[in-house]
């Protein structure tokens, strides 16, 4: 049975199927937000179970690695190294008994329980479909490399698996895709993008890659731009679901995730992350089409947009979507939302869509979409708590009991 008890803010209320009570309009707003992001957090104690879609990791082979050295000898044992060379070469590492097994086809690699992997250099680059199951296990690149790099013939399953010490002059400090790479259950943490021009401090979506992530975490990354994850212009779409950004920075834009490409945060939280000096876009900067719905970001720092800053040039056509969802409480010097023009024209706006339903902070006074939405609420603050533990997959932000969300008597707008 659901209930709202088994429900986690940002997380798994949005699959709670609730038809709103009584007809005012803001009964309809507090339902539909309450079942959206979390608001149920106003009235209950965290705790409760959580549902969540077991991960599939089905692949023909499994190569299982018995050893945390990064060696790769015919020593009688399997390491990460070799089990990923295995996969993507079809034959086994070595003729001795206890080497990894050939790959065949779509190769699941499993790791040992709870076990650091000490990289000595970035692992050989994914050129066909590898899946790691991690077993709660870290990859730490020890500031040698990037932890992965996952070609366009690539493709990666990453499941409860933590990446990080990666470091790269380049894009992508954990991560660089030009494939498919799929996290479930993982963890991204503190990598290094080049802080000259880097993008993706955590993760790197590239041309013709497409990026998944659900039930995870991108946390402490740091880049020029995209200090989490950065998603380029001609890339696949890249969906971020049941997850967290936080803690991440960036030096010019985009702290926590920067979309030039297309993104969709769906039941996530962006917190905590921030882009230096006259930086925009401390939670996130849009270039392209991104659609964010059922999803908080907040505490975010940036001096234009803290929450959100939206490109509305060079790129034609390029649109935020925002519904259900909170953009609030993030620390700025002039706006939460933001407009920027990065041709050196005004800028035009008509780019932010609404599905309604929105609760937002500080809107920069060129952005005037949300006059045509009476379903959201604009210049909003205190509504969120800080990022905490709260019963999901990730840490998330719940509701003050203040917030408009547990009060329809509020009722603001721009
Ligand atoms: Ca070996």
């Amino acid at each position: 049975m659901q209930t709202l008890s088994q429900t986690t803010p940002d997380g798994g209320i949005g699959r709670v199927a609730r038809r709103p009570v009584g007809d005012s309009m803001a009964r309809r707003w507090a339902a539909t937000w309450r079942r959206s992001v979390g608001a149920a957090v106003c009235a209950l104690a965290t705790g409760g179970s959580i549902l969540l879609t077991a991960p599939s990791l089905a692949h023909a082979a499994a190569i299982t690695v018995t050893t945390a050295d990064d060696v790769a000898a015919d020593d009688g044992a399997c390491s990460l190294r070799e089990a990923m060379i295995a996969a993507n070469s079809d034959t086994s590492s070595g003729a001795s008994a206890g080497e990894c097994v050939a790959g065949s086809g779509a190769d699941t690699i499993v790791l040992p329980a709870a076990t650091t992997f000490l990289l000595t250099s970035t692992l050989p680059q994914v050129i066909t479909a590898v899946a790691i199951d991690g077993n709660d296990s870290t990859i730490d690149a020890d500031r040698t490399g990037r932890v992965l790099d996952v070609a366009s013939t690539g493709s990666l399953t990453i499941d409860a698996t933590t990446i990080t010490g990666g470091e790269t002059t380049g894009h992508g400090g954990g991560i660089l895709n030009a494939g498919v790479v799929t996290l479930t259950g993982s963890t991204v943490i503190d990598n290094i993008a080049g802080a000259d021009s880097g993008r993706g401090g955590g993760i790197r979506n590239s041309d013709g890659g497409s990026l998944s992530l659900a039930d995870s975490v991108v946390a402490d990354n740091t880049a020029w731009a995209g200090g989490g994850i950065s998603t380029q212009a001609l890339a696949g779409p890249a969906t971020i679901e049941r997850s967290t950004i936080s803690g991440n920075s960036a030096t010019i834009g985009g702290g926590g995730l920067l979309n030039e490409g297309t993104a969709a945060l769906v039941n996530s939280t962006v917190s905590g992350n921030s882009v230096a000096g006259f930086g925009w876009g401390g939670g996130v900067f849009n270039s392209g089409d991104l659609t964010v719905s059922f999803s908080t970001i907040s505490h975010n720092t940036g001096e234009n947009g803290g929450g959100l800053m939206v490109n509305t040039g060079p790129i034609a056509g390029a649109t935020t979507r925002l519904e259900s969802s909170i953009v609030t409480d993030n620390v700025v010097i002039t706006s939460e939302i933001s407009a920027y023009n990065d041709t050196g024209m005004p800028p035009v706006f008509d780019g932010i869509e609404t599905g309604g339903f929105n609760v937002l902070g500080s809107i920069e006074d060129t952005i005037t979409v949300y006059d045509d939405d009476p379903t959201s609420l604009v210049d909003q603050s205190d509504v969120v708590e800080p990022l905490a533990d709260n019963g999901g997959a990730t840490e998330t932000h719940a509701i003050t009991t203040a917030s408009p969300a547990c009060s329809t008597s509020e009722w603001r707008r721009k």
